[in-house]
């Protein structure tokens, strides 16, 4: 190896170090021993990304939760059959109760539709599975469960940037450090993540501001997430169909999107 190449291996091997360095300082790992090590570290580097005071406090307030890792590490429910998973969520229960809730909220499921061209079906047939439609919107701290899986080695990209997506909502006054919600972080009547929020996060209520919290604003928020996934107003959302695809980047599993299409339709009744 002649001294030029040796340099340019050098060189190379330089660059890798840094990258590796500037993209993830705060070491992960799988147990909470090294959770107030990393927050610290993280916190650093997000102060140098501009995330400003109040959310850094925020953060430093966070723990590591072992419930969210428990939740993390035992997600079963995707993998039974779809009439199984039907069942197991209650989807008959979930068409009943959707159906008296499209008619006592026509104003508000008119609006939308008109909005972001989504019908009614498929926001009730989410804001059922989610929640209940409202009815458990989770009770976890959501800065706490979102830093831990941040944290965490299995997923520690993508929760990082949601954690990111965290600090600015709490910058912005949408989250705080007493934010509660769903086990992997999720919020509201229709469960969005953090990132999500940001995305999508949309005003139904009128009230200003995105609440989550809000049924107007959630299912809101929801039609604008199908939306921005592609949702054509008027096509259809059965597999096969153009909308199908925007309920696919609802949920990764198979079994739900199929539910959300078949919920929703009994719901619509087209
Ligand atoms: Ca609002």
């Amino acid at each position: 190896m002649g001294g030029n190449q040796l340099y340019r291996v050098v060189a190379f091997a330089a660059v890798l170090v840094t990258v590796a360095g500037s993209a993830g300082a705060a070491p992960c790992g799988n147990t909470g021993a090294g959770f107030e090590n990393w927050k610290r570290v993280f916190a650093q580097e997000a102060q140098a990304k501009g995330v400003k005071p109040q959310a850094i406090s925020a953060l430093m307030t966070t723990t590591y939760s072992t419930g969210t890792i428990r939740a993390d590490r035992g997600q079963k429910s995707f993998k039974l059959s779809l009439d199984a998973f039907m069942a197991k969520r209650g989807a008959a229960g979930i068409v009943a109760k959707g159906r008296q809730l499209k008619a006592a909220n026509a104003a508000l499921f008119a609006s939308i539709e008109k909005r972001y061209g989504v019908p009614p079906g498929p926001l009730l047939a989410i804001w059922g599975m989610e929640t209940g439609f409202g009815g458990f919107t989770g009770n976890q701290n959501t800065l706490s469960a979102v830093a831990t899986l941040a944290y965490d080695c299995r997923r520690t990209e993508y929760f990082t940037d949601q954690l990111y997506s965290a600090l600015t909502l709490v910058d912005r006054g949408v989250l705080s450090a007493s934010s509660r919600g769903a086990m992997h972080g999720e919020v509201g009547q229709t469960q969005f993540l953090p990132k999500n929020i940001l995305l999508y996060g949309a005003d139904g209520d009128g009230a200003g501001g995105v609440n989550l919290n809000s049924k107007a604003d959630a299912l809101a928020s929801t039609a604008n997430f199908l939306k921005g996934h592609g949702w054509v107003r008027g096509a259809g959302y059965q597999p096969g169909q153009p909308n199908f695809t925007a309920i696919q980047g609802w949920n990764a599993a198979s079994v739900y999107e199929q539910a959300i299409a078949i919920i929703g339709k009994q719901i619509d009744g087209s």
